[in-house]
C-alpha cells in the first residue's frame, strides 16, 4: 500500500507549528500522486555488514517500505568514502547518467553521509540525496501512531537534521547565486548571504527550542512509563525482540489471539504492546511486542526510543525472534545483540527463536546458530510449529520465580485480599467460618513483601520454598 509520507510526519501534527518542521524533508514535495522514483547507490566498504550476495537488498526493502519506487541501483567498491562525493569521480558521472535516464526524483545512499558529501552529490546530480539513516527516520515518522512515538521520532529527526542545516542553506544560496532559477531562487539572487544567514540562525534557534521541548516531554513520558512498568514488576514479563520483519507480531498474535499489525514491511510495528499470555493450568505471564531493530540503527533513534523499549529493558526473559529463512540471519542476530547491549539488556536471560522454519530451506544456518547459542528453539509463528515447546520452556522459567501457596486472611481484612488478588493468580477461594482461604500462585519476592506489610495473612502451606535463595534454579 502506498501512503503519503508527508501527510503522516509528526511535524505535520496539529500541535506542531509549521515553522517547527524539520528543515529537511527527504522526499521533497510528496503531495504529488506519482510515487517518487529512487536510484539507490552504495559504497561497499571492506568492513561492510551488508549482505554480499545482494548489497542493496535491505535498502531496497526500506525504500519500498517508505512508499518510494526503486528504478535503478548502483554499487561501488572502495576502501573508504571519497570526502567530496562518497563515490569516485568516474562512478559519480555514471550516477548522474543513470539518474537522468531513469527519471529519478531522489538518490538514496546506503552509507551514512556527511553534510558535505550530501551537498556535493546534490550539486552534481541535481536531485535530492538522502542517506540510510534519514530514510529510516522517515519511515518511522510515517508509521508513528501514538503521541509518544511521534515525539520520539521528531526528536531524532531534528537532532539528525540540525547539524545539516548549514549545509542545506549554503547549498541553496549557491544555486540561487549562480542564477540557477530553481525553487531555491526564492531565497534571493546576488547578495543572498545575509538573508540566508539570518534564516539559518532563525531555524537553528527554532530547532533548539523544539529539541528542548521534546526532550522535556519525552523525559516525562519516560518517567511515567518507568512507573507503569515498575508496577508490573511482580508479574513475569517476556519481551519479543528481533530484527525488523522477523515475525514478532505474527508470533504474539498466534500466542495470545491479539491483532497486532503484521505486514511484509520493515518497521511495521513502532509501539510496544503488552498483553497477557495464558500458558495453561492457570498460569499466565505478560508478553510484549516491540519495535524491530536493524543494522546501523541511527543512534539518536535508539536513544529516543528508550521509553518505548522500557518493557524490553525490564523483561524477565527476552524472546529473540530470528528470521531463519533470511540469508543474513546471522548478521541480523548480531545487529540485535548489539542494540540490546547498547540498551544494557545483555544480562537478561534470552531464548533464541529460529522463526519461519516452514520456509527455511537451508537447515545449515539453523545448525550453526544453534551451536553458537544456548537455549534455541525452532518455530514457525505462521504454522504454529514448535510453539508447544516454547510454552513449556517459558512456563519452566516463570515457575522458577513463582510459588503455589495456600493463605488464610480474616473476612474483615478485605484490603489484604484485594492486594493479593492484584499480584497473584488466585487458583481457588474457600470461605471458612473465620476467614477466607486462598490457593494462589505468586512471585516469591512479592509474597515476602506482602507478608511483611500484612501480618494478618498467614501462609498455611506452600509447594516449594518461599525464599528466592531456597528456590531451585531451573533457569
Ligand atoms: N513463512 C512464514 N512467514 C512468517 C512467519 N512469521 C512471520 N512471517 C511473515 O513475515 C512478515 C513479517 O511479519 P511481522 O510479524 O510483521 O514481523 P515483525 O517482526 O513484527 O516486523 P516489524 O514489526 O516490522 O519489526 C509477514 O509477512 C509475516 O506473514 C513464519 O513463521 N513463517
Ligand atoms: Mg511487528
Amino acid at each position: 500500500m502506498r501512503h503519503s509520507i508527508r501527510s503522516q510526519t509528526p511535524s505535520d501534527h496539529r500541535d506542531t507549528p509549521r515553522s517547527n518542521r524539520p528543515a529537511r524533508d527527504p522526499f521533497g514535495d510528496r503531495t504529488t500522486k506519482r510515487p517518487e522514483r529512487a536510484v539507490l547507490a552504495g559504497v561497499l566498504l571492506p568492513n561492510t555488514k551488508a549482505d554480499l550476495t545482494n548489497p542493496l537488498g535491505e535498502l531496497a526493502a526500506l525504500t519500498e517500505s517508505a512508499g518510494v519506487q526503486v528504478v535503478d541501483t548502483m554499487i561501488q567498491k572502495r576502501m573508504e568514502l571519497s570526502a567530496a562525493y562518497a563515490l569516485g569521480k568516474g562512478r559519480l558521472a555514471e550516477l548522474v547518467e543513470r539518474v537522468t535516464a531513469a527519471q529519478a526524483d531522489v538518490v538514496i545512499f546506503d552509507n551514512d553521509l556527511a553534510p558535505r558529501q550530501i551537498r556535493g552529490l546534490e550539486e552534481a546530480v541535481g536531485r535530492k540525496v538522502i542517506d540510510r539513516s534519514e530514510l529510516i527516520l522517515d519511515i518511522f515518522a510515517s508509521r508513528a501512531k501514538t503521541r509518544e512515538a511521534q515525539l520520539q521520532v521528531e526528536l531524532a529527526q531534528l537532532e539528525y537534521t540540525a547539524p545539516r542545516i548549514r549545509g542545506l542553506w549554503t547549498h541553496l544560496e549557491r544555486i540561487a547565486g549562480g542564477g540557477g532559477g530553481t525553487a531555491a531562487g526564492a531565497v534571493g539572487g546576488v547578495g543572498t548571504r545575509g538573508p540566508g544567514e539570518r534564516q539559518i540562525e532563525v531555524d537553528r534557534r527554532v530547532i533548539k527550542e523544539r529539541i528542548s521541548f521534546l526532550r522535556r516531554e519525552i523525559a516525562e513520558i519516560d518517567r511515567r512509563k518507568q512507573r507503569e512498568v515498575g508496577s508490573r514488576s511482580d508479574r513475569f514479563t517476556a519481551s519479543l525482540v528481533g530484527y525488523t520483519n522477523s515475525g514478532k507480531s505474527t508470533l504474539i498474535n498466534k500466542l495470545t489471539n491479539t491483532d497486532q499489525f503484521v505486514a511484509d514491511l520493515l518497521f511495521a510495528t513502532l509501539d510496544t504492546k503488552t498483553v497477557r499470555w495464558s500458558l495453561g493450568e492457570g498460569r499466565s505471564v505478560l508478553l510484549s511486542d516491540t519495535v524491530g531493530f536493524i543494522r546501523d540503527l541511527p543512534h539518536k533513534l535508539v536513544a529516543s526510543f528508550r521509553a518505548t523499549l522500557e518493557e524490553a529493558i525490564h523483561a524477565d526473559l527476552l524472546l529473540h525472534v530470528v528470521d531463519i529463512s533470511s540469508t543474513t540471519a546471522w548478521q541480523q542476530m548480531e545487529a540485535v545483540d548489539s542494540v540490546l547491549l547498547s540498551l544494557g539488556c545483555e544480562k537478561i536471560p534470552q531464548l533464541t527463536l529460529l522463526n519461519k522454519c516452514d520456509i527455511a530451506d537451508d537447515s545449515a544456518m539453523a545448525e550453526m546458530l544453534a551451536q553458537h547459542r544456548r537455549d534455541v528453539l525452532r518455530i514457525s509463528a505462521l504454522t504454529g510449529e514448535g510453539l508447544d515447546e516454547l510454552v513449556r520452556e517459558v512456563t519452566q522459567r516463570a515457575k522458577g520465580d513463582a510459588v503455589d501457596v495456600t493463605v488464610r486472611i480474616a473476612h474483615t481484612d478485605g484490603k489484604t485480599v484485594a492486594e493479593l488478588a492484584k499480584v497473584a493468580d488466585v487458583l481457588a477461594r474457600r470461605y471458612l467460618s473465620e476467614c477466607v482461604e486462598l490457593d494462589v500462585r505468586v512471585n516469591r519476592a512479592q509474597l515476602r513483601q506482602l507478608r511483611g506489610r500484612y501480618p494478618g495473612m498467614t501462609v498455611v502451606s506452600s509447594e516449594g520454598p518461599l525464599n528466592d535463595t531456597d528456590a531451585e534454579d531451573d533457569n
